[in-house]
């Protein structure tokens, strides 16, 4: 089974999308997500000058051996440039495998282990009596998990709060949008969210928040200390997780359970957060971490330290990388929860796929492989165009995290 075609795909239906597809010389086609937020170029380039030339002739059913090659062999290790070429080329081989053997990826994954992948859905809004509506919308469409943001006083922009509220999206210009952000303002602010969020939806809905790597281990120890009260399912990235260690201090003070992994690229980047136990969700995602067959390693490895899997799934990853993740979801034991925003229409007829969301949970699609795939007639008629992620400054102008 050679591999005889693969095809780099970059579209830009209503935001930009980088896609593989892998073609053997019997005829069968898979499809990998290539997409990195604002720098979607830098992989497809990578795809395009260093990884296809390697792909063609190589048998399509070792899996295994292409992601080792393409990772020992590249010598240069790491990174979510390359981790996201591999990643597509992974996720379209596994693709593949399914077609080939007749049954949809979770089958080969294993089996199910659920019925169906609890999501996540963002209520985001400038004030609390806004977001509060937002909420029962998600509510009212089954959601049993919502992620809350909201604007706050004294600040011009925040993080999560946008003007469409079902198409999320944070790329909203060809050079960063700045915004001012300042910590006092935030810590004073969000306890009085959730208190009136659990005064108004009861105990039991699934509450997140994301605090986007904008604390530093002190505050967000005093973060999740004055959310405790409002029980929340995670607080979200609370530091730059660059320094691993820096989780240790949050959890010696706060039982709020904690969440990290959206710009990790391999296990390397958690492993000591979840060898430690100093995380309670993992949130890498097939894109940015290898593939189907890398996430499945950190999230073996999770399983074995009591660290329960919440996949990013912002609208930057595709349709693709949404049906691979809910493979995935549905067959390993240590599931926590799936981030699903959704995609706007256009997005949806350039990756016709066959996951469909039911009273708050997404089923993976029964077609054989991932079950998703990519018009490229359609995704022809959308060229590329720039647009990246806003950055932060403090106050005083300082460069700050975003
Ligand atoms: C999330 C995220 C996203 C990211 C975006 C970056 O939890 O959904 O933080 O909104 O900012 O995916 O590309
Ligand atoms: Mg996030």
């Amino acid at each position: 089974m050679k591999i005889a075609d693969v095809r780099v795909i970059v579209t830009c239906p209503g935001r930009n999308f980088v896609a593989l597809k892998i073609v053997t010389e019997d005829g069968v086609s898979g499809v990998g997500d290539a997409t990195l937020n604002g720098r979607e170029l830098a992989v497809a380039a990578y795809l395009t000058e260093h990884v296809v030339p390697l792909l063609i002739g190589r048998d399509a059913s070792r899996i295994e051996d292409t992601w080792q090659f393409l990772y020992k062999g590249a010598y240069w290790r790491r990174g979510p440039v390359t981790m996201s070429a591999i990643a597509a080329v992974d996720t379209a081989l596994w693709d593949i495998k399914g077609k080939v053997a007749g049954l949809p990826l979770y089958q080969l994954l294993g089996g199910r282990s659920r019925s169906g992948v609890t999501v996540y859905g963002h209520a985001n809004a400038v004030d609390v009596e806004t977001v509060l509506s937002e909420i029962s919308s998600y509510v009212a469409l089954g959601y049993r998990a919502v992620r809350v943001q909201t604007g706050i006083p004294g600040l011009s922009s925040t993080y999560g709060v946008s003007d469409d509220k079902m198409f999320y999206e944070p790329a909203d210009a060809a050079l960063p949008t700045e915004n001012v952000w300042s910590t006092e303002h935030y810590l004073h602010h969000v306890p009085k969210v959730f208190a009136e969020v659990r005064k108004e939806f009861g105990p039991t809905l699934k509450l997140l928040h994301d605090v986007h790597h904008r604390l530093t281990p002190i505050e967000a120890a005093r973060l999740g200390k004055s959310l405790e009260p409002y029980a929340l399912t995670w607080i979200e990235d609370p530091v730059p997780a660059e320094l691993q260690e820096g989780f240790r201090l949050i959890r010696q003070h706060t039982t709020t359970p904690l969440a990290v992994g959206e710009v990790f690229n391999t296990i390397w980047d958690c492993q000591e957060l979840i060898t430690s136990q100093l995380i309670d969700y993992i949130r890498t995602t097939v894109v940015h971490a290898g593939g189907i067959t890398h996430l499945r390693r950190i999230f073996d490895l999770a399983a074995l330290h009591h660290v329960r899997s919440g996949s990013h799934g912002a609208t930057d990853l595709s349709p693709v990388c949404m049906a691979a993740a809910l493979h995935v979801d549905i067959a390993i034991p240590n599931f926590g929860l799936q981030e699903y925003m959704r995609h706007t229409p256009e997005t949806d007829l350039v990756f016709p796929h066959g996951y469909r969301f039911e009273r708050g949970y997404l089923h993976p699609s029964e077609e054989p492989g991932l079950g998703v795939d990519i018009d490229e007639e359609l995704a022809a008629r959308y060229p590329y165009s720039p647009a990246q992620l806003p950055v932060n400054r403090l106050e005083d102008g300082t460069m700050h995290s975003w």
